[in-house]
């Protein structure tokens, strides 16, 4: 059944976690605004719903492992982490500025929560096969989830980790799949054709549900249902907008690594609803 009480308090944690991306992005003159708003409703529901981790005891043996494969979008991962209790949010003003903790990329030896490096597309997933492999081979509770973008997906990489996840029945594996439809340039579908995507993972041995990426109701239910299948890796894939939450920015190749401007930043504020924690 499902928690509206929980539902209402991730519409409003998403929602203060895109104002302050946009606003550390804006302070810091770098980042990947587009992609970190259409994966900030996954990161909120996972963070806040899913995810059996305690931010006072971040390397636990027995916590969940979550990867951002898309490591470019480490701004969406940092917002949420600070907003979890994973560090300070003040941390959040030194976002890719010199010295900072918080890289451009994720670097799990400076930032408290984040399980490994990424940023060179196509590595959290061949990661998230080895950890959920060492779980299951030392019968351990915990869970792996990886998010990857779609454009993402070109790397081979991922398809000789999604064999292996296969042939290793790693149930306690589950991907998530960023389907937001545009790559750094391009629309995916110009760039290089991933459809028909989720019968690609089905062939690959994986089982695989569709969501509405934004829909939180939606995100909880089918995240809370893992394993789908006995002996199966998961497969959900995410369909989402890039730029989700601000309408120029939305459907927008542009707004893959632009920055906005102090004029834009306020216009994005306005549409952006600010909701009392
Ligand atoms: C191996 C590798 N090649 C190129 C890049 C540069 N790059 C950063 S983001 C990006 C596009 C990623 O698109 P997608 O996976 O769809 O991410 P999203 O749309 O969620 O931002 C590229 C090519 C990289 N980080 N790693
Ligand atoms: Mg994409």
């Amino acid at each position: 059944m499902i928690d509206t009480q929980k539902v209402r308090e991730l519409s409003r944690l998403a929602a203060a976690i895109r104002r302050r991306d946009l606003q550390m992005i804006y302070g810091s003159g770098l980042g990947h605004v587009g992609g970190d708003l259409s994966a900030i409703d996954i990161l909120v529901t996972l963070y806040f719903g899913i995810l059996r981790v305690d931010p006072h005891a971040p390397d636990a043996p027995e916590r969940d492992r979550f990867i951002l494969s898309k490591g470019h979008c480490a701004g969406a991962l940092y917002t949420t982490l600070a907003h979890a209790g994973f560090f300070p949010l003040e941390e959040l003003n030194t976002f890719a500025r010199p010295l900072s903790h918080l890289n451009g990329h994720p670097d799990r030896n400076k930032v408290p929560g984040v399980e490994t490096n990424t940023g060179p597309l196509g590595h959290g997933l061949p990661v998230g096969v080895g950890c959920a492999l060492a779980a299951k081979l030392t019968a351990a509770s915990w869970r792996v989830f990886v998010l990857t973008g779609d454009g993402e997906l070109q790397e081979g990489s991922n398809w000789e980790a999604a064999m292996a996840a296969a042939h290793y029945q790693l149930s306690n594996l589950t991907v998530i799949v960023d389907r937001n439809r545009l790559q750094q340039g391009d629309w995916t579908e110009q760039t290089m054709h991933l459809e028909p995507l989720a019968d690609k993972w089905r062939a690959f041995g994986w089982s695989v549900q569709e969501v509405d990426g934004h829909d939180h109701a939606l995100l909880l239910e089918t995240l809370s249902r893992v394993p789908f299948e006995t002996d199966k890796p998961n497969c959900i894939i995410a369909h989402t907008q890039k730029g989700k939450g601000v309408s120029f920015m939305q459907d927008k190749a542009a707004w893959h690594h632009r920055v906005p401007t102090a004029e834009e930043l306020s216009a994005a504020l306005n549409e952006l609803e600010e909701v009392p924690l």
